[in-house]
């Protein structure tokens, strides 16, 4: 796998764990960085050793505190088109990921930050956690998803509060807003985000997949267009061998081995 300056990747029975590395910049995602990460996801996307990704950020202080500012102030109109047609395309390639993504966010998820944690599946984060989008305080407005994300994540009024106020929460509040799925001590944090991550590889992995993808790809349809899609997938779950194996397993009343096929 390619080497990258700005991020880290282990793999371990079936969980990728990715970090961002800039802990000197608080992982602030500068061009370099969103380049590697659109590297990285990509070639994340068919790695068949990996069925569910973990996201996080190195150190102790910062998930990711949003776009390099200093990076972005310097831009000009142009460079400043092509750093956000780079980052929508990378945000888009990890919500769309074949695999469930789980982010583990250990500290500050500002801006561009938040906006990578709601690209991921689900939302794990440790007690020290802050969350905010400080994007109209800089003159701008979120420009990886939040104007959209957020309000799929958390409803209307709560998202417009966030953004409007530019004001930062701490875990708790975002857990009581539906923005974590869980709360966890700081050390505990990737332990929990595995945990989670095993609950999922226990299971067939394409009918993970394709749980997702319906979800994803329903939301956005008139209702009774997303059921015929839940339909048509389900039906087609029928042409795998795990199905055959996942019931066959359930009559002899024994564990299903699962093949991913
Ligand atoms: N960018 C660049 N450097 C950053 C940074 C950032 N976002 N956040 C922190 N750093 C750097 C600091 O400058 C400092 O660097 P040195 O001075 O050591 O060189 C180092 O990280 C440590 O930070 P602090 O000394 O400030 O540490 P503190 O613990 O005191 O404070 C903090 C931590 C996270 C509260 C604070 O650093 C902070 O407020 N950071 C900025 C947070 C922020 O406003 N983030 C949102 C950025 S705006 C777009 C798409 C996306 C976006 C925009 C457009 N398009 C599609 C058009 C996204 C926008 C954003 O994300």
């Amino acid at each position: 796998m390619t080497k990258y300056n700005t991020l880290l990747l282990e793999v371990d029975k079936k969980i990728g764990i990715l970090t961002i590395n800039r802990p000197k910049s608080m992982n602030a995602l500068n061009s370099e960085l969103l380049t590697e990460l659109e590297q990285i996801v990509e070639e994340i996307e068919t790695n068949k050793d990996i069925d569910v990704l973990i996201l996080t950020g190195a150190g102790e202080k910062a998930f990711v505190a949003g776009a390099d500012i200093k990076e972005m102030a310097e831009k000009t109109a142009i460079e400043g088109q092509t750093f956000s047609k780079l980052g929508n395309t990378v945000f888009k390639i990890i919500s769309n990921l074949r695999q469930p993504v789980i982010a583990a966010i250990n500290g500050y998820a500002l801006g561009g930050g938040l906006e990578l944690a709601l690209a991921a599946d689900i939302r794990i984060g440790s007690e020290n956690a802050v969350f905010g989008q400080p994007e109209v305080g800089l003159g701008i407005i979120p420009g990886f998803g939040a104007t959209q994300r957020l309000s799929r994540a958390i409803g209307l009024a709560k998202a417009k509060e966030l953004i409007l106020t530019a004001r930062h929460i701490n875990a708790k509040e975002a857990a009581d807003i539906g923005l974590l799925n869980q709360v966890v001590e700081a050390e505990k944090l990737i332990d929990k985000a595995k945990e989670m991550a095993n609950h999922m590889l226990s299971n067939a992995p394409l009918a993970v997949q394709y749980a997702k993808k319906v979800i994803d790809e329903g939301y956005d349809m008139p209702l009774n267009q997303a059921l015929t899609l839940e339909e048509n997938t389900f039906g087609l779950l029928f042409a795998t061998e795990d199905q055959k194996e996942g019931m066959q397993a359930f009559i002899d009343q024994r564990d299903a081995q699962f093949k991913n096929k």
